[in-house]
C-alpha cells in the first residue's frame, strides 16, 4: 500500500531539528500518541533538515520533517502538514515577546517599542526568504526595516531614543533568525547598542528568567513551547504577542501520497 511504501522509503524516520526545540519533542510524543513502534525522530538541525528537504524534493524521494510556519520552506516548495487528529501538534499559535524582569524600568522606551513590535507571517517569510537566497540576516533584517518604514514607524510611535546596551537571545531557526534581526536593528537605529546571543532552547529561557538577558521574541505559545513557559513564567516579564497564526507539525512535499500521522506504519 502506499502507506507502508512510504513509510518503508523514510526508512521509519522523521527528519528532526534541534533536540531542545518543541516541534522535536511534539514529534517524540507523536510517535508514542500514535504508536509508531520502531520509528525514530531524527536529531539534526534546523538548517541540515532543510537540506535534506532539498535534497528530497529535488529527486521525489520521500520525505517527513518536522515543519512549522512561518517558514520560507513553503513558498520554495509544494509542501503539506499531514493531519495531526490526535492534536499533538497543538492548534494554531502565536509567537510571543519576553523580557527579564526589570528590563521595563531600566529601558521604559525599548520595552515600549517591544510591546508594540507585531508582525504578520508574510512579513516574517519576506526577511527568511531574503536570508534563504544568501543575504546575510542583518542586512536582511535592515533592507526589510527600509523597506517597511510605515509598519516600523507603528512600532516606535512614542518611543524615545535611548542609549545603553541590550543583549537578545534567540535560537538559530530561520524564523528566529529574522525577527530577533529586524528587532535588533530597530533597536540599533532607536539608539541602543545590540547584542544577539544564539542560544539552546531551554537556554535561552532561563536567560531572561534569571536576567541575564534583557528580551527575546521567540517564545511559542501555548502548546510549544508551554512546558518552558510554565517552568519559567513567575520570573519572566510576558510583554505580549508579535505574530498570530504560528503553526508546527509534520511535513511533506505534496507528493508524498499519504494525508495523516494515522496513515504512518510501524
Ligand atoms: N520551531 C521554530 C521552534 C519554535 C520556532 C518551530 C522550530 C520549536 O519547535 O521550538
Amino acid at each position: 500500500s502506499a502507506e507502508t511504501s512510504v513509510s518503508e522509503a523514510v526508512n521509519y524516520t522523521i527528519t528532526g531539528i534541534e533536540p531542545g526545540a518543541g516541534v522535536f519533542k511534539a514529534a517524540e510524543n507523536a510517535v508514542d500518541e500514535y504508536d509508531l513502534k520502531g520509528w525514530d525522530v531524527q536529531a539534526s538541525s534546523s538548517g541540515a533538515m532543510a537540506t535534506a528537504l532539498g535534497e528530497a524534493v529535488k529527486n521525489e524521494e520521500p520525505i517527513i520533517v518536522t515543519g512549522w510556519t512561518p517558514h520560507w520552506k513553503f513558498a520554495k516548495y509544494d509542501l503539506k502538514y499531514l493531519e495531526d487528529p490526535k492534536g499533538v501538534f497543538g492548534d494554531v499559535e502565536t509567537i510571543n515577546t519576553m523580557t527579564r524582569k526589570g528590563f521595563k524600568d531600566d529601558n521604559p522606551n525599548a520595552y515600549k517599542f517591544l510591546e508594540q513590535f507585531e508582525w504578520t507571517t508574510e512579513d516574517m517569510e519576506a526577511v527568511m526568504a531574503e536570508i534563504e537566497e544568501g543575504t546575510s540576516p542583518a542586512e536582511a533584517a535592515a533592507n526589510w526595516v527600509e523597506a517597511n518604514e510605515e509598519k516600523v514607524a507603528t512600532w516606535t510611535e512614542g518611543v524615545e531614543e535611548g542609549t545603553g546596551e541590550i543583549e537578545l537571545v534567540y535560537v538559530e531557526w530561520d524564523s528566529e533568525i529574522s525577527s530577533t534581526n529586524v528587532v535588533g536593528k530597530v533597536l540599533e537605529d532607536l539608539g541602543y547598542t545590540v547584542t544577539l546571543t544564539p542560544l539552546d532552547n531551554a537556554i535561552m529561557w532561563q536567560a531572561i528568567a534569571g536576567g541575564e538577558a534583557d528580551a527575546m521574541v521567540a517564545a511559542w505559545l501555548p502548546a510549544t513551547h508551554g512546558d518552558l513557559y510554565e517552568q519559567f513564567k513567575d520570573d519572566i516579564d510576558n510583554v505580549g504577542v508579535n505574530l498570530t497564526g504560528a503553526k508546527i507539525g509534520l511535513v511533506v512535499p505534496t507528493y508524498v501520497d499519504i494525508d495523516s500521522i494515522e496513515d504512518l506504519e510501524s
